[in-house]
């Protein structure tokens, strides 16, 4: 599935792009199904080994009992779990991804990032290569894939377009919170980018971003792979890390 012209020039302007009905159903109830078997053995093996994390248990949250409705997080599914890997290498996915960011490519990460039902805490404002440091900023990208309709009302991803053109920015201490944001964050000036499920956003790895808390009794969940040209420098991987997933 190519992009057209219109919109890889969106995402050269902007630093995000929105493509609607890219998943097909059956994955889509498949990848649904399996996170809610993990959410329900949210304790056991087959969650931990993909790096379960509990609403709890990040920073700045309410001390809470940790149950299968207070699932935040698991990462590293691929791996592990057949139909996220499926997402992950499905050549219809990959063509948009080469389209933004060319080949050789790899998958440098990716998680399933869950917004429970009224509980789902906001994901304070980012820019994903201040964690990963590939360089250069733009062989990394992000795609975001809506698992159930996210809206403003659950927490929808909200961008600050233009501003993959900043680089990585410094950061500053938001007063009374352990929380760090980027220097220059607007959230006035965040659009918002609702999307149906089964839809995905693509974003630069120096957009900035936010998604604000989940304040109604359903589900935001997502589940989102980090693409990377497989010539980028990578100083933020362990040097013992596995091999990445090459992919093409
Ligand atoms: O899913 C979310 O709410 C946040 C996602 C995010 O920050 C990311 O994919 O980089």
């Amino acid at each position: 599935m190519r992009l057209t012209e219109a919109q890889k020039r969106f995402y050269a302007e902007n630093g995000f792009l929105a493509v609607e009905n890219v998943v097909p159903a059956e994955r889509m109830a498949a990848m649904r199904q399996r996170i809610e078997e993990l959410c329900a053995r949210w304790d056991s093996a087959e969650a931990r080994r993909v790096g379960v994390q509990q609403e709890a248990e990040i920073a700045g949250a309410m001390t809470r009992d940790k149950t299968a409705q207070t699932v935040r997080k698991f990462s590293n599914l691929v791996p592990y779990e057949p139909v996220f890997k499926a997402h992950a290498t499905d050549p219809d996915l990959l063509d948009m991804v080469e389209d933004l960011i060319g080949t050789p490519l790899s998958l440098y990460a990716d998680q399933a990032l869950l917004k429970p039902p009224f509980v789902g805490s906001e994901k304070m404002p980012h820019q994903d290569n201040a964690y990963f440091r590939v360089v250069p900023d733009s062989a990394v990208i992000t795609c975001w894939c809506a698992l159930d309709d996210a809206t403003v009302e659950n927490g929808c991803m909200h961008y600050m377009p233009g501003t993959h053109r900043w680089g990585v920015v410094e950061h500053e201490h938001v007063p009374g919170t352990p929380h760090l944001v980027p220097k220059g964050y607007d959230p006035a000036k965040a659009v918002a980018v609702p999307i149906k499920a089964g839809g995905v956003i693509f974003h630069h790895s120096c957009t900035l971003h936010h998604s604000p808390a989940n304040n109604t009794p359903h589900w935001r969940r997502a589940f989102v792979c980090h693409f990377v040209r497989s010539d980028a420098e990578m100083p933020a991987r362990p040097a013992d890390s596995p091999p990445l997933l090459r992919l093409r």
